[in-house]
């Protein structure tokens, strides 16, 4: 996992402390700020569906009908929604006022099951950061982000402007590459996957420890760009054995349930291991954290909270849960 602990080769005079506190404060949310960032969704996933239970004295059909379409509508999907209030229609012991702690406990257990939410890193080898993602979903932005936060973190790092695809792509990512001061790979006109041979063979003979690979925006259903991921895939794997981190998929927070159906192609098509959530500054729809770890036991690690620079957090999930339930 990725460690603020180390020393920074390329430090100035700032302490090995000094730095690790501006490292983390630069990745870390304050619990007020991830608390005002989720507060749509707080009201959407937990304060509409608590005040519609809470003065009934027991469950029964037509209050549990009710509160399903609350999940749904809240973004937890149909079978995540049902299979919760179903939970609560066979049982006696939970009653209408103890919703909030059943819902808090339902929720970290689904979460806690999809896995870690530390983003992977390894001081011994290249780390290799592979981003997809449909159209607009905010690719381009978490990789300047993140190459900004790891260069502040002391950490060597590339950019392979991998979408070869859009017009004027590899000119935005040129544009951050240099906005976050980190190298850029960029070789317009020629195929994604030989942009990423040539990434990889430098980022190896160069001593890089961070390679963030870029990528077209596809629409799930196009089935030749999938087959496009899948190849540069491939061209990593070859390369680089054990230097890929993680497969991350980018979600726009906003786009809620079509993000299952995302995340099950690119799936498919990459083998991701993690979720990048952005744009969850404002949005109501962060309950699709929640559903997409219930359907495809893929933890979110990074949340997406503005346009700039600056604006990326690690996920935590107790936080997360905490904020969500105003319990801190
Ligand atoms: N509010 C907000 N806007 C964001 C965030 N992340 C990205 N954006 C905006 O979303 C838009 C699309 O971002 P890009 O990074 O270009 O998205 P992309 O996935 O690379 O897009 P394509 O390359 O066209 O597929 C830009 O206007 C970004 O400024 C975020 O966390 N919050
Ligand atoms: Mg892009």
């Amino acid at each position: 996992m990725f460690s603020f602990f180390k020393k920074n080769e390329n430090s100035n005079n700032e302490t090995v402390e000094q730095k690790q506190e501006s490292s983390k404060s630069f990745w870390n949310f304050s619990f007020e700020g991830l608390k005002k960032t989720i507060s749509n969704t707080t009201t959407n996933l937990i304060d509409n569906v608590v005040a519609s239970v809470v003065e009934e004295e027991e469950f029964d059909d037509f209050i549990l009908d009710d509160m399903e379409d609350l999940l749904i509508k809240a973004d937890l999907g149909v079978g995540l929604a049902s299979s919760i209030t179903d939970k609560l229609r066979k049982q006696t012991k939970v009653k209408p006022s103890q919703i909030k702690q059943f819902l808090k406990e339902e929720f970290e257990a689904i979460i806690k099951t999809a896995g870690s939410s530390e983003l992977n890193y390894d001081e011994n080898t290249l780390n290799i950061y592979f981003i997809t993602g449909v159209n607009g979903a905010g690719k381009t932005t978490l990789i300047a982000k993140l190459a900004n936060n790891f260069r502040l973190s002391g950490k060597k790092v590339l950019l392979a402007a991998g979408d070869t695809f859009r017009a004027a792509a590899e000119e935005q990512l040129d544009i951050w590459a240099q906005r976050a001061q980190v190298d850029i790979v960029r070789k317009d006109g020629i195929d994604s996957a030989a942009v990423v041979y040539d990434a990889i063979k430098k980022a190896q003979a160069e001593k890089y420890n961070v390679l963030l690979i870029d990528t077209a925006g596809r629409l799930q259903n196009k089935r030749n760009l999938m087959e496009e991921l899948n190849k540069v895939k491939s061209v990593i794997d070859k390369l680089a054995p054990n230097c890929l981190k993680e497969s991350m998929l980018v979600l726009d927070a906003n786009t809620g349930q079509n993000g299952l159906s995302q995340a099950k192609l690119f799936s498919e098509a990459v083998n991701l291991t993690s979720v990048a959530l952005t744009k969850l500054d404002g949005s109501a729809k962060g309950g699709i954290i929640i559903a997409i770890a219930k359907e495809f036991q893929l933890p979110v690690k990074l949340i997406g909270v503005g346009e700039k620079l600056e604006d990326l957090k690690l996920f935590n999930p107790n936080d997360f849960l905490d904020a969500l339930f105003e319990q801190k």
